[in-house]
Parts: structure tokens; sequence; C-alpha cells
């Protein structure tokens, strides 16, 4: 075996030459790689010794893409272009063998080889649209060419990784190797193809395919138009259709420029800064400083659940999917009994949907065991509680389970902004107490805030964040403050909308602001959602506050009908001329004279808050990098993930003019007070990005 340079060797097995990659931890197409292939392809293809040639990977997969971490940077070594040119236009048959991932400029590269072999278990993909991109090495005009231009549409804008058996039926891999004998496999391949003197087949060559698409406009209408929903405000799909269609309708070489040139775009633009910068981030987040990866853990094989409201049972049904027994506790027969059916009747429509079968849905019903004795889950290795947001009640709850858990068990609260370092003095063991909180719907719900409280033990967090990974989670860790990190910054946007309302624009108006902006729902769209009555108690209203008007006249969301907006029967919301004159009232009762704010002031008004919010908590210490903020806002309050989130949006505006904006609107009257930290920052002319408190 001859090294070529670090990262790729080139070894000569009988008459067909092996060029090995080995790039940890992806392969990814760094500088390195590309030039370590430019070398090992010229120097295997003047090799008079032998008559084929192998590429495969060694390490944990074939090559995961281009390198993302060079994006943006100035180029080197061999272009991906250069390697490309040399694998399809090599003399000798190139054999492309995949283990792992082929994804992005993996696949556009295995693309190039004439052939394709690979295990069982491996997976192609082309996720770029994932990252903001297209994929940019030929990928949109190679793909359609050999899976048809449906599949090709399909796979571009979903970013979906398909399997393996998968590939070989649509024609994308050649043949199926025996898991664990890959490379042997793709020589005998090569040697076959070889003595069969196969041709050297170029998949740009192959036009049959897209021909058959060409003046099919029908086809991408109805594409774009079943995925509007989904694709709403990102860039990359758009592209992607536009690639593909490029395929379609221009010879290969144009179809590249084509993809070259909307690749650019892309590439160039805020929408995939923010996506790759997601990508690193959603890594990050789980690297938790001063609580190393290999912290020794506590064995979670058993979980208790305290309460199966909907909360309650959305927890308990993450853990179940992934095999792990609950004991749910209610008070009642009945709420138990209510709890259940709730479950039974998810999973039940799931199967109709035909996400799985009828038997895997008793099977999970059969990992639950219900029970009204809190005692029961005295042997669980984590407790969940999820009852209502009364600190009395978790009081007495942690109370009770502090003298009969075992020892060692993980004593997690669910609960959404209270005390957790109040809650866990209850006890004699806090270093066993720490906040799991979930989203609703918890089933669904990606993000698990992990809230860590004074003395809440290392391998207590680093239990639940490897829980959270393995029922499929996100997880940030967080401290302890009122709403911690997602509430916490949602209350700061919450009250500048009020304020905005308060002097004059009406509820429909700034939610609208927010959805364009690429919130699923604006704050009061979602508040009906929710319901007003949460946590509003009927006997102590007195009509002080908007909120408490709509509930006393029945207004309490979209469950009554009617809330800010009115619904019809199908739940569509308009605007309602109850809750315009109930605010006009309380606007002439202060005496302000009501204006409406244009929508770049409703935008700027509702998100400078948020970033304020986000530099107090870094300050404070309650989140550990902007990047965690961003990710929980992502993955648990719908901020457009094109945008990044608060942190890095501001770092996008400039912290600078974040700060001018705040001081333009606190002049004007908002109570808006830049926090020290992002004052430093922006005086320092530094992003959030970069601090590292
Ligand atoms: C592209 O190809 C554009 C082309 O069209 C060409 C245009 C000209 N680059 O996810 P993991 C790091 S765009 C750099 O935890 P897993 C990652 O940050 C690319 N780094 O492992 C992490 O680092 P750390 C298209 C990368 O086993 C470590 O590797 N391709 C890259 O759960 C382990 O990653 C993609 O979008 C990369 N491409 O999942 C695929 N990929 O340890 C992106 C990973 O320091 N990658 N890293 O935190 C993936 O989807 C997953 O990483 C993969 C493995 C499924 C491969």
């Amino acid at each position: 075996m001859a090294a070529i340079n670090a990262v790729t060797d080139l070894s000569t097995v009988g008459k067909v030459s092996v060029i090995t990659l080995n790039s940890p931890p992806v392969n990814a197409l760094s500088a390195d790689v590309r030039d370590g292939l430019a070398g090992a392809f010229k120097q295997a293809g003047a090799d008079p010794a032998t008559n084929a040639i192998v590429l495969i990977c060694d390490g944990r997969t074939f090559i995961a893409g281009a390198d993302i971490s060079e994006f943006g940077k100035p180029p080197r070594g061999a272009s991906l272009f250069e390697v490309q040119t040399a694998i399809e236009n090599s003399p000798k048959p190139v054999i492309g063998a995949i283990h792992g991932t082929a994804l992005g400029g993996g696949l556009e590269v295995a693309l190039c080889c004439h052939y394709r072999v690979a295990v069982p278990s491996a997976k192609c993909g082309l996720p770029e649209v994932h990252l903001g991109l297209l994929p940019g090495a030929g990928g949109t005009q190679r793909l359609p060419r050999i899976v048809g231009v449906e599949k090709a549409l399909e796979m571009v804008t979903s970013g979906q990784h398909v399997p393996g058996k998968q590939c070989l039926a649509m024609g994308l891999v050649d043949e199926l190797a025996e898991e664990g004998k890959l490379r042997e496999a793709a020589i005998a391949f090569a040697e076959k193809v070889v003595a069969e003197k196969r041709p050297l087949r170029k998949v740009r060559d192959s036009n049959e395919k897209v021909e058959a698409a060409r003046g099919n406009t029908e086809l991408f209408a109805s594409f774009r138009k079943a995925n509007a929903r989904k694709f709403r405000g990102f860039m990359a799909p758009e592209s992607n259709i536009k690639c593909i269609e490029a395929a379609v309708n221009l010879p290969f070489d144009e179809g590249m420029k084509e993809e070259r040139r909307l690749f650019t775009e892309l590439v160039t633009g805020t929408q995939s800064a923010a996506q790759r910068y997601s990508f690193f981030a959603e890594r990050e987040v789980w690297k938790i400083p001063d609580v190393p990866a290999d912290t020794p853990q506590i064995p979670v094989k058993t979980v208790g659940i305290i309460g199966a409201g909907t909360m309650g049972g959305g927890i308990a049904m993450n853990f179940v999917n992934v095999g792990i027994p609950v004991i749910l506790v209610e008070t009642t027969q009945e709420a138990l009994d209510r709890g259940i059916k709730v479950v039974r009747a998810n999973y039940e429509r799931s199967a109709k949907n035909g996400r799985f079968t009828m038997e895997q849905v008793e099977q999970r019903m059969a990992l639950i065991t219900p029970t009204t004795r809190l005692e029961d889950i005295a042997n669980v290795d984590l407790v969940i509680e999820a009852v209502f947001e009364r600190m009395e009640v978790k009081k007495e709850i942690f109370t009770k389970l502090d003298a009969f858990m075992k020892q060692g068990a993980i004593l997690g609260t669910n609960t959404s902004a209270l005390n957790i370092d109040e809650i866990a003095s209850v006890t004699k063991r806090p270093q066993d107490v720490i906040g799991l909180h979930f989203f609703s719907p918890a089933n669904v719900m990606r993000l698990l805030e992990v809230v860590r409280a004074d003395h809440t033990s290392k391998a207590v967090i680093a239990t639940s964040m490897a829980i959270a990974k393995k029922i499929g989670k996100i997880a940030a860790l967080v401290g302890v403050c009122p709403g911690f990190v997602g509430n916490r910054i949602l209350a700061a946007r919450r009250r500048a909308a009020e304020q905005l309302m308060m002097q004059g624009t009406m509820p429909w108006d700034i939610d609208r602001v927010l959805y364009d902006f690429g919130f699923p729902m604006g704050v009061y769209a979602m508040s009906d959602l929710a319901g007003l009555d949460l946590g509003w108690v009927k006997a102590e209203s007195k009509g002080l506050t908007l909120r408490d008007r709509l509930c006393e006249l029945d207004r309490r969301g979209q469950k009554t009908g009617k809330g800010y907006y009115d619904y019809d029967e199908n739940r569509n919301p308009t605007p309602s001329p109850v809750t315009e004159g109930i605010i006009k009232e309380f606007i002439a009762k202060s005496g302000n004279t009501p204006r409406v704010a244009p929508d770049e002031e409703i935008l700027e008004r509702c998100l400078l808050p948020m970033i304020n919010e986000g530099a107090k908590i870094l300050a404070e210490g309650k989140a550990i990098r902007a990047s965690d903020i961003d990710i929980i806002y992502q993955a648990g309050y719908g901020f457009p993930v094109y945008r990044g989130g608060p942190m890095f949006y501001a770092d996008q505006i400039g912290l600078a003019k974040v700060v001018e904006r705040m001081k333009h609107y606190a002049a004007q009257g908002a109570d808006f007070v830049p926090a020290p930290l992002l004052a430093e920052l922006a005086a320092a002319g530094k992003r959030f990005q970069d601090w590292r408190g």
C-alpha cells in the first residue's frame, strides 16, 4: 500500500487498483481529500499493471459530502470538479464501493464512477437542501438521469437518505455486497466488468429518463403545489427544482452551468449561512464543557411518569417508542383511564396512517403500566413528574419521592418555569434532581430543555442528555431562571407585542408580520391555540387585562371557537371585532392616541427584546453558548431555520445595529434597555457566535 497523502492510499489487488480514503470523522471532501483523490486517480490511471479502479473508504462511512467548514473560505487544492472529471474520464472502469453514507458531494463523486457497489446498510442521498444549498457538483444533473425525474425531485428537496436496497431497486447502485465484505465484492465486481468488457458507463450521457419528462410542465407544477407549505420561506427547495428542470430541458453541460449559477447564489446567501451554522450548532449543543463525553452515566432501564395528562402521556410515548417500559401514575382511576385512552388513540391514528402496524401499537401499549399508587415507581431508574404547575404540589410530590425512591434514581421535573432548586430543596438528594422540560405535544416536539439546578450531579446531567438523544430529542442544557431559556425569551417577545397592541396595532397585524418572517404562527394565534385560560382563575378575574376580559366572555381560544380571533368550524381564524373593540377601550382609557406601527417596526420591536433577553441569559450563564439558544428557538419555538435563530439573526444584522435600533425605539417610549453584554459586544464589533463566557 502506498500513501498518496495523509488521507489517501493506493494499493493493488491482482489487476485492480484500490484507492482508500481515510479522513475521519466522515471522509468529507476537504482539500486534503480532493488532493489525495486527484493524485491517486492520476497514478492508478497510469499504472500499466492494473485495468480497473475501486474507490473505497475506511472508517464509519463513504464520503459524507463536501467539507462544510470550508464553505466561504478561499479555495485550496484540487477542485472537486477536477477530481470528478478524472474519475469519469478514467480510461479504466471505476467502481465506487459504498458503506455508511454517500451524501452530497460524496454521492456526486460516486455518480461519476462507472459503477457502484454498496452494502445493504449503506445510504445514499443529496441532503444539501438542509444546508440551504443544492448539490453543486453535478448531482442535480446526474441523479435524474439514473433514478428518473420524480424520484430525483423527491430526493433533492427532502434530502432523504435512501437505504441500500432501495438504491439497488432504483438503479443508483449496481450490486449489493455482503455486510463486512465490501472491499472483496467491489474488487470482484471490477474484475467482472473487465472480463465482460462492460462499457465505461457515464451517467452524464444517459439521457433517456430526462428526455421522458421533457415538455411535462405539469409534473413540476404539481410538485411545487403539493409541497408549497413545506417549502414556505426556504430558497433552496425551489433552486433544487429549477436545477432538475434544467436537467430535463437542457443538454448536460448547459444544465451544469445552471446548477453552478444557482449553487453560487445559494452558497453566498444568508439562508445557507444560517442553515450551515445550524448544522454545527445542532452538534455543538450536546457538548457540555464541564461534563465531558466520558462522564459515567446511570443506566436507565425503566421510567416512572407522574401525571397522565396531555404532557405525561406524550412523555411516556417517547420512552415506549424506544422500548423502555414506563409506569404511568395518576391520582384517580378515571384520570388514568383517560390518559391511557389518549395514548392509545394517538398510536392507533399512527397505525391508520400506515406508520406502524396494530401489532406494534399493542407492543407499545404493553410497555405502559398504569397505576394509581405513587409507590409503585419506587424502583424505576428515572422519574419524570408532569403534574400541574404549582410549587406546593411539586414539593409535596418530591418530598414523597425522597422518602421511598431507590437511591440513585434520577428525579426529573417537567416544570416549564418553576424554580428547580426550590423543588430539590425538599429532598435529601438534590444531586439527583433535574429539570426535563418537554414541549407540547411531547411525543412530537423535538426540543428538550435539560435544566441544571445548583446541586445536580454531572452523572445525572450526562444521563439526561444521553436519554434525550436515545428518544430522538435535541437537548439543550440550561440553568434555572424563570421560564428557563425558551419561555423567558418568549415572555420578552410577548411583553413587546402587548405594548405594540396597547399603542394601537392589532393582534392579527403583529401575527401576520411574524408569520411572514417565517414563524409558523404569531403571538396571538399561539395563545389561542394553547388556550387563554392557562393559569387564569375565573374567581380572581377582575377584567383588568385584555386576557381577563376575553376569558370572562368565554373567548378562551380555539377550543371555545373564539379568543383573540374568531374561528369557523374548520378552525380558520378571522380578526375579531369584539377583541378589537376591547383593545380600543383599553387604549382610550390609557389616554394614548392609537397608532398602527408599520410592519418593519412590528418585526423589530418583537425581535429586539428576544435578542436582548438572550444576551442576559448568556451573561447569567443560563445557556452555555449563543448557538444553544438558537437551537432551542428552532426546535421548540418555530424560529425559521433559514434565519438561524435570534442570536444568529442578531449577528447577521450586526450587534451595533441591534443596539442602535433598541435606542431608537426607547427614545419613542418602548421600554428597551440594551443588556450590558449586548452593549459590550456591539462596542467591540464582536458577535454572539464568538462569545465564550
Ligand atoms: C455538499 O456536499 C455540497 C456539494 O454538493 C458540493 C458542492 C460543490 N463537513 O453528524 P455527526 C462532522 S454539502 C464537515 O455527529 P453521525 C460533524 O460536524 C454536504 N464536517 O455524526 C461532527 O463533528 P464533531 C452534504 C462534517 O454519525 C462529526 O463530523 N453532506 C460533515 O451522527 C460527526 O458528525 C451533508 O450534508 C461535513 N460534510 O452522522 C452530510 N459531516 O464531532 C452532513 C459531518 O466535531 N453530515 N461532519 O461535532 C451528516 O449528515 C452526518 O454527519 C452523517 C454522520 C450522517 C454523515
